[in-house]
Order: structure tokens, then C-alpha cells, then sequence
């Protein structure tokens, strides 16, 4: 069986080969996908940022760190969204304006779409504009916001200010998460759902579309 404890110092240090191989290696040991991720390469992501909080890793670590966890993750992604599950009902997804973090939003959506969701993936730094945009012309059930950035949070209650002033609001449910969002900020901001992971987004989505 791999060592967890070296995926995650692979992600740690950025070493995008290592980390894919032993992703490769455990994945072809029969370990689940969501093992590979609990215990090796979200770990190893925690890592990183508590070297960059503590002054001992700059951007360039921070870049290649997330690179290597975003290598692995490609590995994983056909495990994560494979799922024999009907329809549960269309959600478009994005990383609000300013922010480009998208490991995070990505794992949520393979998790959504392995749960039978159908996924518009919007990209990162997604303005209000574009988000009432998609909103507008497509037929989303949920409207799904993410925020890595303390500094940019503000920009989900713009989308949601700027969907209520277009008449867009009532035509969704919004689901909020990020590493910095919480439910008490949720409910605050008028939000429908909050989910601290993708599991949770999962179970959070499927009681948004049975409340609507
Ligand atoms: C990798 C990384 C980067 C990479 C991103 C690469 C990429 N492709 O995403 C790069 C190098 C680009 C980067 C840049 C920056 N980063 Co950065 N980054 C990280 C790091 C180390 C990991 C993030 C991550 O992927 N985590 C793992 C995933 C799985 O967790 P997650 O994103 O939280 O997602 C889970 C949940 O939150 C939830 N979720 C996520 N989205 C959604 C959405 C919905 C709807 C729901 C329901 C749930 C949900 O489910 C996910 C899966 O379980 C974090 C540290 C950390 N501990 O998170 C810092 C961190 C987020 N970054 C930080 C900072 C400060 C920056 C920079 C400003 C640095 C700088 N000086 O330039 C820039 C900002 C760039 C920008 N404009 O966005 C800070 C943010 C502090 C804050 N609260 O504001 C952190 C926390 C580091 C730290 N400890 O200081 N970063």
C-alpha cells in the first residue's frame, strides 16, 4: 500500500510527477478516489497553506503546490464523477470575481457529478455580471459560489444583489463554501445552502431542489 504521508509531501513540495505516480499506484491497488484525497493530497494542500500563513513558503510554492494537487486530481476526477445515479438537476458553478482558487470548486463538482448532477462549470474570477448572466440563460436549479479569499467573499453578495435587482433571485438556489465561508455567513448574506466540503455540497444541493 502507498504511504499517504508521501502523496502529501509531494503535493507539499510541488512534485508533480511523484504525486501522480503514487495517485497512479494507489488508485491501481484498489484504493477508493476519496481516500487517495482525504488522506494524501488535501492534507498535503493544508500543509502548504499553513507554510505560507507562517511566512515559510511564498507564491511560487504556494503555484507549484496546487499544481501538483491539481495533477493528481485528473488521476482521480473519472474515479469521482462515476456515478450510476439519475438526474438530480443542472447546477452552474464558478469561483467569484478575484479569485482564481479552483481545486476546491473542481473536487465539489466531480463529487456533484458523480451524485447525478448535471455541472456548468463557470471558471474562477466569474463576475456578478456573468453569474446573473448564466443564470439568466440557463435552467439552473442551484447557483453554486465559491470563495478561497477573506478579501473577495464580498463578491458573493454582490451576484446575489445584483440576481435580486435583474428579478434572477427567486429563479435559483444559492449554495455558498469556500475554506473562509461559514453557515452564520450564509444565512447573513441570504444564501439557501452552505456546505463546508463536497460531500456536504452533495447532501446540501439534493435539500435545496426538495425545498424549491
Ligand atoms: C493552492 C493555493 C493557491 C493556488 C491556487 C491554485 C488553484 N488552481 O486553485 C494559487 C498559487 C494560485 C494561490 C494564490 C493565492 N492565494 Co492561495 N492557497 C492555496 C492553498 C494552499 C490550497 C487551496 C486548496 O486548493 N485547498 C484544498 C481544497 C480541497 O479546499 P477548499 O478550496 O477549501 O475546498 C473545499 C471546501 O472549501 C469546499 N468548497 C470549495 N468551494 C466550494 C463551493 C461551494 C458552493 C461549496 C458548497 C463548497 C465549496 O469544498 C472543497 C472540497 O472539499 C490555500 C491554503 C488552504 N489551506 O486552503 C491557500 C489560500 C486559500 N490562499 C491564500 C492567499 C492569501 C492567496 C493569494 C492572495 C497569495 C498572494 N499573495 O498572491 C493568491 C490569490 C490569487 C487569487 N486572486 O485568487 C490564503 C487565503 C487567506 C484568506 N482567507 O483570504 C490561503 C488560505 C493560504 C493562507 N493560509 O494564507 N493559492
Amino acid at each position: 500500500m502507498i504511504d499517504f504521508k508521501e502523496l502529501s509531501k509531494a503535493v507539499v513540495e510541488g512534485e508533480s510527477e511523484i504525486a501522480v505516480d503514487l495517485t497512479n499506484k494507489a488508485l491501481v491497488e484498489g484504493i477508493a478516489a476519496k481516500v487517495v484525497l482525504d488522506e494524501g493530497i488535501i492534507p498535503g494542500l493544508r500543509e502548504t497553506g499553513e507554510l505560507f500563513e507562517s511566512g515559510k513558503y511564498f507564491l511560487p510554492e504556494l503555484l507549484i503546490s496546487g499544481e501538483a494537487a491539481s495533477s493528481a486530481l485528473e488521476l482521480i476526477e473519472p474515479a469521482l464523477s462515476a456515478g450510476n445515479v439519475p438526474s438530480q438537476g443542472k447546477i452552474a458553478i464558478g469561483t467569484v470575481e478575484g479569485d482564481i482558487h479552483n481545486i476546491g470548486k473542481n473536487i465539489v463538482i466531480m463529487m456533484l457529478k458523480g451524485n447525478g448532477w448535471e455541472v456548468t462549470d463557470l471558471g474562477v474570477d466569474v463576475s456578478a455580471e456573468e453569474f446573473c448572466s448564466a443564470v439568466e440563460k440557463g435552467n439552473f436549479q442551484v447557483l453554486a459560489l465559491s470563495s478561497l479569499l477573506t478579501m473577495t467573499m464580498p463578491n458573493t453578495i454582490k451576484t446575489i444583489e445584483l440576481l435580486k435587482s435583474f428579478g434572477l433571485r427567486e429563479k435559483v438556489r444559492i449554495m455558498v463554501g469556500g475554506a473562509p465561508t461559514t453557515q452564520e455567513w450564509a444565512d447573513k448574506i441570504g444564501a439557501d445552502g452552505y456546505a463546508y466540503d463536497a460531500p456536504a455540497a452533495v447532501r446540501v444541493a439534493k435539500t435545496l431542489i426538495e425545498k424549491s
